[in-house]
C-alpha cells in the first residue's frame, strides 16, 4: 500500500518513511506525544489499525525510550521512537545510553522545526542533531519535506540506511514545516515485500581453537546467551554465570563463584579464562582477570566496549571451537561440589525444634517466616519458568539472586550496560508486552528491584487509557532507601551525612502509588504470602515485601 499524496509534505514524509520500515521488517514504534511530530504519530495510529504496526503511545519520552528497550531486547529486532522537539528529545537520552553500551537497536526520531526556524529563539526549539554524543550510532538531520518530487523515495531510502546503521541507536531528525499533518488514505501499491535487510558486521570473524585443559575456567556476564554453557561443557570447565547472562544452568555451574575465587585451590589454581559477555556483579571476576599469570580470552559479543579489566585481556576473538575431549573430570568436579556445598550450608532452613511439635506445626512456622533477601531470591527464581520473563534492578537484590540461585534454563534480563536504576519497570514492561504477544504464551513477566529503584521509574506504572496491560509483577524489595552503599567504607565514616546524600531513606506509600496508577497491590511480609503473591495473576501487581537493612 501507498498513500495517495496529501496537501502536507509532512505526512506524505512520515507515511513514506514508516511504510519503508514496514517492509524492512520493524514492527513495534512507541510514540509519546507532541505537535511538531504529528505526522509520524497520526501515520502510526493509522499503521497500527491496518494491522501493519504494534503501536504503544507512553507520555513520558523516558518511560517511552525504555519500553522500546525492552520490545527491543525481548524482540530482537529494530523499534521505532518518536517524539517531538525541544526536552521531550533529552528525556529519551537514559535509554540511548543504554542501548548504546548493550547494542539494542533502536531507531530514534525526533521532530524538529526546519533551518530557518532554528538559533532564533523559536519556541521548544533547541540543537538536536547530536544531542545524544557518541551513544548514537549514526545521526541524520533531515530537512523539511516540501512537496517536491522525490520525497517519498528519499523518505524510504532514509528508512533503509537507518536499518543498515541500526548495531545500536541510531537517530534521525526530521524538520517539518506546516502544515504538521493532513488526512490520509491509502491505495494498493505494487511494491513487493522484501527480505529484512540484517546488519552484517565489517570483516571476516576469527574464531580461536581452544583444547580441554585443567585450570580453566568459563565467566559468562551479561549478553553471553547459551553458547558459554555450551563452551563449558566441552571444556570440561567450571562455569562462572551471571543469574542474566543466558548461561546460569547446566552441570557446570558453579553458583558460589565469589567465595571459591577467593578459596586457595580454586581461584589461585586458574590459570585459563574465557570470557563471554560482560561480567558486572562482582569484584572477584575482574581480580582475577588481572592476577599475575592468568591467560584471557575475550569472545566478542555486540557492546559498545570490549571487556578488558586493567587491560590485561592477552586475545580477542569473535568465537572459540573446542577440539579434543575433556579426560580430567577432578577440576571440575571439585568446584562444582565445593559450590553445591558451600549453598547448603548457607541454606535459609528455619530453625525448628523438631520435637515441638507435629509436621504441620513445621511446614506453618515455614509459612509464618520473616522474609529476607536470600528469600525473597529463591522464591522469585522458584516462580518463574521458561514461558515466563524475568527483569532484575539494578542494586543489592540482582547480587543476591546471583549469589544462591540454582542452575535453571529461564530468560533473565538486567540493563547492565551501564547498570542504571532508572527505567527498569519501562524495559521490563516492553519485555512483558513483546513475549506475551507471541500467539500462546502464557507467562508472566516478574520485575525484581530495590524501593528507590520502583520510586524512580514511576512513570512506567502510567498505563493511559486503551493501552494494553501485560501480566506482569513488580517486586519492591522495601529497605527504605538505597542500602546497598551500607556496604561501602564511606558508610562508616560519613556519620549523618552518609544518610541525607547516598542512603536517601524514603517512606513514601508503594500501596497508594499503586491504588493511584490502577495497579494491584499486595503486602507480603511472610513467605507464606510471597509464595501466593507470586502465583500468576492477569492484573499488573506490585508486591512490596518488607526487608531489613
Ligand atoms: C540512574 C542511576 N542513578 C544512580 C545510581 C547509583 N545507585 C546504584 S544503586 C542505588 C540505590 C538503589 O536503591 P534501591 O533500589 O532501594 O536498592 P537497594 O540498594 O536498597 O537494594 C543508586 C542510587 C544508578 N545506578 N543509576
Ligand atoms: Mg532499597
Amino acid at each position: 500500500m501507498t498513500i495517495r499524496p496529501t496537501n502536507s509534505p509532512a505526512t506524505n514524509f512520515s507515511v513514506a518513511l514508516l511504510e519503508e520500515f514496514v517492509r524492512l521488517g520493524v514492527r513495534d514504534i512507541v510514540v509519546s506525544p507532541g505537535s511538531r511530530s504529528q505526522a509520524l504519530a497520526l501515520a502510526a495510529a493509522e499503521f497500527e489499525k491496518q494491522g501493519m504496526l504494534r503501536l504503544r503511545v507512553r507520555i513520558d519520552e523516558r518511560v517511552g525510550a525504555f519500553l522500546a528497550l525492552g520490545l527491543a531486547i525481548e524482540t530482537g529486532r529494530p523499534v521505532l521512537v518518536v517524539t517531538t522537539s525541544g526536552t521531550a528529545v533529552a528525556n529519551l537520552h537514559p535509554a540511548v545510553l543504554e542501548a548504546h553500551h548493550s547494542a539494542v537497536p533502536l531507531i530514534v526520531i525526533s521532530a524538529d522545526r526546519p533551518d530557518s526556524l532554528r538559533g532564533i529563539g523559536s519556541n521548544q526549539t533547541t540543537h538536536q542533531p547530536g544531542i545524544f554524543g557518541t551513544a548514537a550510532h549514526q545521526t541524520w538531520d533531515v530537512e523539511a519535506p516540501t512537496g517536491a518530487a522525490g520525497e517519498m523515495d528519499a523518505a524510504a531510502k532514509l528508512a533503509r540506511e537507518a536499518v543498515a546503521a541500526v548495531s545500536g541507536p541510531v537517530h534521525l531528525n526530521l524538520s517539518f514545516d506546516e502544515p504538521l499533518s493532513a488526512p490520509f488514505t491509502w491505495q494498493p501499491s505494487d511494491n513487493p515485500v522484501s527480505e529484512k535487510t540484517a546488519h552484517q558486521p565489517p570483516g571476516a570473524p576469527t574464531t580461536l581453537a581452544l583444547t580441554p585443559a585443567p585450570a580453566t575456567v568459563v565467566i559468562a556476564g551479561t549478553g553471553a546467551g547459551p553458547r558459554a554453557e555450551q563452551v563449558a561443557r566441552e571444556l570440561g570447565a567450571p562455569l562462572i554465570a551471571e543469574v542474566a547472562s543466558g548461561s546460569h544452568f547446566g552441570p557446570n555451574l558453579v553458583v558460589a563463584y565469589r567465595e571459591l575465587l577467593n578459596t586457595a585451590n580454586f581461584g589461585d589454581r586458574v590459570d585459563r579464562v574465557i570470557v563471554f559477555g560482560h561480567p558486572t556483579l562482582s569484584r572477584e571476576i575482574p581480580a582475577l582477570i588481572q592476577r599475575r599469570g592468568v591467560q584471557t580470552i575475550v569472545v566478542r559479543h555486540p557492546s559498545a566496549d570490549d571487556y578488558n579489566p586493567g587491560r590485561c585481556v592477552s586475545r580477542f576473538v569473535d568465537e572459540v571451537s573446542i577440539s579434543g575431549e575433556a579426560t580430567d573430570r577432578a577440576w571440575l568436579g571439585r568446584w562444582v561440589s565445593a559450590s553445591r556445598q558451600l549453598l547448603e550450608t548457607d541454606s535459609i532452613a528455619p530453625d525448628i525444634d523438631a520435637d515441638a511439635g507435629t509436621h504441620a506445626k513445621s511446614e506453618l512456622a515455614i509459612v509464618r517466616t520473616p522474609v529476607d533477601r536470600r528469600m525473597l531470591a529463591e522464591a522469585v527464581w522458584r516462580a518463574t519458568w521458561p514461558h515466563d520473563r524475568l527483569v532484575l534492578g539494578a542494586s543489592r537484590l540482582i547480587r543476591e539472586v546471583d549469589r544462591v540461585v540454582p542452575g535453571k534454563k529461564i530468560p533473565v534480563h538486567a540493563n547492565r550496560g551501564l547498570a542504571g536504576i532508572d527505567g527498569t519497570i519501562s524495559t521490563a514492561l516492553g519485555i512483558a508486552l513483546a513475549s506475551q504477544e507471541e500467539a500462546g504464551n502464557e507467562g508472566v513477566t516478574r520485575v525484581l528491584l530495590g524501593d528507590l529503584a520502583i520510586f524512580h521509574d514511576v512513570g512506567a506504572l502510567m498505563f493511559g487509557v486503551g493501552e494494553p496491560r501485560p501480566r506482569i509483577q513488580v517486586i519492591v524489595g522495601n529497605d527504605g532507601g538505597g542500602t546497598i552503599f551500607d556496604a561501602l567504607e564511606v558508610a562508616g565514616q560519613a556519620g549523618a551525612s552518609f544518610d541525607r546524600v547516598l542512603l536517601t531513606q524514603q517512606n513514601a506509600s508503594i500501596e497508594a502509588l499503586a491504588v493511584a496508577y490502577g495497579w494491584r497491590y499486595v503486602f507480603a511480609a511472610t513467605r507464606g504470602e510471597l509464595d501466593q503473591a507470586l502465583s500468576a495473576h492477569p492484573e499488573p501487581t506490585i508486591i512490596e515485601v518488607p526487608l531489613g537493612r
